[in-house]
């Protein structure tokens, strides 16, 4: 059988600084380089037979020393297995201006792609079988290098490595740094398969029923936009065959959520609303809505909520109505004034507390329908 069995990722970005997590951010860079060992980890107990990085294996084309000690090593461990792996350059570890980090450093048993086009195919042996190797470090500006893809009249498998965007139609616009390719353009060059990089989600990209690429997306979520669990491709390779399995492989999974706060009658209530909407993350960014009950502490809910999770970002929206405001709010000559005077005036005639707060919720609820409707 001729078949191999590959463990696909990209868009790693490693040694990404993390600013926007302030002092977590040291930490969130060794949970990228834990996730890359684990990716090693993966391929060789997996049984993989190539390991591919799609681009974007590093952030920057400048990283410290320690982290590229660290990536020589795995690479190091897959040569040891004799497991040998393929490299090309994404967008952000690209060889324009000073040149690619994938140049200046030697990674070991590994292929490195990264001329702007392909003279011709790089072959390594998995399993006894032949493997030719196509890549490219994409140029901003040059004339398209895809061409210089296509399939060789050579034996045994194909398999390509591109950092690319994947576009439905080839006049669609896309970022001057990105490559633009289309379904049918993948199809043409007449591969095996072609592991691709630079959508942080997992697609697959199918041309006339047939599986011709996949992204594998980041297998640690960079940002607010990458969110759940992550994933890996093992791409099972043969002639007219490919299959697809995910592997998780995030050490940490964000969420983003919004909590309308109108409804939580307890500080302990508004923490679980969190922490249940957030289900598996380690770190979070939740928008807090609505109009809380008056006696909820919120510096105290923001503590407890905070001590839940590795890295908690609040982003108040809270519409907050001390007493004052109501007065104030009563006086306006609005619809909204004459609604908060006839509550206030129903208020001093309620018949028991249940009554006055059902109306005091009412007086919330109203006011913030009343500001969404401002927002319009
Ligand atoms: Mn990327």
């Amino acid at each position: 059988m001729m078949k191999i069995r590959i463990l696909h990722t990209a868009d790693l970005h490693l040694g990404a600084k993390h600013l926007s997590l302030g002092d977590y951010a040291r930490e969130r860079n060794e949970d990228f380089l834990k996730t890359f060992d684990r990716l090693i980890e993966r391929a060789i107990s997996g049984g993989a037979g190539l390991f591919i990085v799609a681009g974007d294996l590093f952030d920057r084309n400048q990283v410290p020393p320690g982290i590229i000690e660290r990536v020589r090593s795995g690479f190091k461990r897959l040569e040891d297995c004799g497991i040998p792996s393929a490299l090309v350059p994404g967008t952000h570890d690209g060889i324009e201006g000073s040149g690619s980090i994938l140049k200046s450093i030697h990674f070991p048993g590994s292929v490195v792609l990264s001329d702007p086009r392909l003279e011709s195919p790089v072959a390594v042996t998995v399993n006894e079988l032949r493997v030719n190797l196509y890549g490219l470090g994409a140029k901003p500006g040059d004339e398209n290098p895809l061409p210089s893809m296509k399939r060789r009249d050579l034996p045994g498998l194909h398999v390509g490595l591109l950092h690319a965007t994947l576009v439905k139609a080839p006049q669609w616009e896309v970022k001057t740094r990105d490559l633009p390719v289309t379904p049918k353009d993948l199809a043409e060059l007449g591969l095996d398969y072609i592991a691709l990089g630079h959508h942080h989600s997992a697609q697959v990209v199918e041309h006339n029923g047939r599986v011709v690429a996949a992204y594998s997306g980041s297998p640690e979520g960079k940002d607010f936009t990458e969110l759940g669990p992550r994933q890996a491709w093992w791409v099972t390779v043969g002639r007219n065959e490919v299959k697809l399995e995910p592997e998780r492989i995030e050490t940490k999974q964000l969420a983003s959520v919004e909590i309308d706060l109108t409804d939580a009658p307890s500080v302990d209530e508004a923490v679980d609303a969190i922490v249940g909407a957030c289900a598996e993350a380690s770190i979070a960014r939740v928008k807090l809505t609505g109009s809380p009950a008056l006696d909820i502490d919120l510096n105290d809910l923001r503590e407890r909520a905070q001590a839940r999770f590795d890295y908690l970002e609040i982003v108040d929206e809270l519409l907050l109505l001390p007493d004052a405001d109501l007065e104030l709010l009563a006086r306006e000559n609005t619809v909204r004034g004459a609604f908060i005077r006839q509550i206030k005036n129903r208020m001093q005639n309620a018949q028991g507390s249940d009554e006055r707060e059902r109306l005091s919720m009412a007086a919330r609820l109203a006011l913030v329908e009343f500001s969404r409707r401002e927002d319009r």
